[in-house]
């Protein structure tokens, strides 16, 4: 057996709360709402989605149903890895005993593709124990393979008729989930005897609408990353004589960037849906964040951090047509542009194609980003932007500024920038008391969907705000989180992805304190999570879902 640390060992034996509705297991009582429409384009979504829409939103009570026929049931985890996930197969799996015992929990292997390809485990009692309340996805992987195909559905549903599956739970972000709808909807249309309910996941936070409060892995991945970036400005404010400028995961929304921010109060912190909707320019990007480091140097203070989200420059206007052009270009010129052995070479051949605003742009980048945006590139032909270091490309353009202004005799301090990426190191961490209550109660959930016989409902579990014995469970229909939105060029029905919102309470207690705590010292420093302890410390909602559900 693989040794296990000590803090492992006592959370194997930490007993994850449960809403009230399942105080005698997942045979519950159900309470059925009016039929839904769907969050926009609701015509459109009906037609597509003609079997399942409609379905009720659903809440449970704590009833004493018994008499369960025995299931099996397959899980998958599809994505990036999210603190909690064990937790989401341990609560199915006891939910689904809970129904009855001879219930069976397979996990599919590698995410979609080992449902696709076949792969599987048999889950056991014995391989839940050694996971509880652990982080990662290492139980049975997890993959980004897009399971949106005809022929993935059919050959997905030969394999669980083979293992006698009447029931499949997708745990993925709003992709993920859009296609759990996809699958639901297609089984559902064609007689096949699959249920399907997705859980939400993803330490993104970009998850989640009137009815699905958070993304589970949101809490514990920002505290991590707090804990870090407080121990960061601790160091800046002892040693006085750097700028930590601190890239933070989240691949398009700044949900992470923004709870950081009101958990640790940096000096800066750059909202994309912010720049996008004042419609900043890079330069204007660098010109805010040098305004704050010559303000604060002329008080003394040569240092500071700042927080920029993983998506900014997907978010920045000229950016995102230089990227996109990029794009365009050197999928046009491929090979010639592959010819090109010489880094300066490539550099002169994307330059001379760009128009001129663009080639702007393009040339007041630092060179390591300019060879970044020409060179990193997906299998599709896109540019990778969660590897192109923003931070570093800040940083840089922050330091040529202040030089600019020192030699025009209006800044006179001292400019020394480290810079850091935090996403990986919160991803697989162990889950913090929410999320390890909060995802044992998702999949205690999905197995009382699976034990009413629904589909197409993303498990549900509200009023998070309070203590888990007020917790209320459920389920959506997913069609009701949906719009029509254009992908690649085409018209597609997509769970609508929750960005940051300008006028929520959460931007708006930030952009109150921001100029205060560019203007002094005001770090926060959160520390480590505590799994054990006073409830203030150790039983804490983020600051973002606490302010959204005020
Ligand atoms: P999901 O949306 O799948 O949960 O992934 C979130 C995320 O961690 C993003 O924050 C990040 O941009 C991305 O995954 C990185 O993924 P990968 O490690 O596969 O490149």
């Amino acid at each position: 057996m693989n040794k296990i640390s000590a803090l492992q060992k006592a959370r194997a034996a930490y007993s994850p709360k449960l809403p009230p509705a399942f105080a005698n297991g997942a045979g519950v009582k159900i309470i059925e709402g009016a039929p839904t429409a769907s969050a926009g384009d609701s015509e459109k979504i009906q037609k597509l989605f003609s079997a399942t829409f409609g379905s009720p939103e659903i809440k449970f009570e704590a009833g004493a149903k018994a008499g369960f026929s025995a299931i099996a049931a397959g899980v998958i985890l599809s994505g990036g890895q999210a603190p909690g996930g064990h937790n989401v197969i341990a609560g199915l799996y006891d939910g689904l005993k809970s129904l009855n015992k001879a219930n069976k929990l397979y996990g599919f292997l590698k995410g979609p593709d080992g449902l696709v390809k076949n792969e599987y485990v048999e889950l056991t009692g014995e391989i839940i124990d050694a996971y509880r309340n652990t982080g990662g996805f290492d139980m049975i992987g997890s993959g980004r393979t897009k399971l949106e195909k005809e022929e993935q559905f059919l050959a997905a549903y030969d394999h669980c008729k083979r293992l006698g599956i009447t029931s499949l739970v997708i745990v993925g972000g709003d992709d993920s989930n859009t296609n759990a709808c996809l699958l639901a909807e297609y089984y559902k249309k064609n007689n096949i005897p699959i249920n399907v309910v997705g859980c939400p996941k993803t330490i993104d936070g970009d998850l989640k609408n009137e009815q699905i409060e958070a993304s589970f892995g949101f809490d514990t991945a920002c505290r991590v990353y707090s804990e870090l970036i407080g121990n960061i400005g601790r160091d800046a404010n002892s040693a006085k004589k750097y700028w930590h400028f601190i890239k933070l995961m989240g691949r398009s929304a700044s949900h992470i960037a923004l709870e950081c921010a009101l958990q640790t109060q940096p000096n800066i912190t750059i909202i994309s849906e912010e720049a996008a909707a004042r419609n900043m320019t890079l330069k204007e990007i660098v010109e805010y964040i040098t305004g704050i480091v010559a303000a604060r140097a002329a008080k003394g203070m040569n240092f500071g951090v700042a927080l920029i989200p993983e998506g900014l420059i997907e978010f920045v206007p000229e950016m995102k047509s230089l990227i996109s052009t990029l794009n365009d270009l050197i999928a046009k010129n491929n090979a010639a542009f592959a010819a090109l052995a010489d880094s300066d070479d490539k550099l002169q051949f994307i330059n001379s194609r760009l128009p001129q605003d663009l080639s702007y742009v393009f040339s007041s980048l630092p060179r390591q980003i300019q060879l970044q945006l020409c060179l990193d590139r997906d299998p599709h032909g896109n540019v990778q932007v969660s590897l192109i270091e923003t931070e570093k490309m800040l940083a840089e353009m922050v330091s040529m500024r202040l030089s600019e202004l020192k030699a025009g005799g209006l800044y006179n301090g001292k400019f020394s920038a480290q810079t850091h990426f935090l996403g990986y190191e919160g991803r697989c961490a162990a889950p913090s008391n929410f999320d390890a209550d909060y995802c044992y109660s998702l999949g205690y959930t999905a197995a009382a969907l699976l034990g009413a016989g629904k589909t197409g409902y993303m498990s549900s579990v509200r009023n998070t705000t309070k203590a888990a014995k007020h917790w209320i469970a459920g389920g959506i229909p997913i069609t009701m989180m949906m719009n029509i939105e254009r992908r690649h060029g085409e018209d597609k029905p997509v769970i609508r992805k929750a960005l940051v919102e300008l006028e929520g309470a959460p931007f708006k207690r930030l952009a109150e304190h921001r100029t205060e705590w560019a203007e002094n010292t005001c770090y926060v420093y959160p520390g480590p999570i505590q799994y054990f302890g006073p409830t203030e410390v150790c039983d804490q909602i983020t600051i973002t879902l606490s302010l959204e559900r005020a």
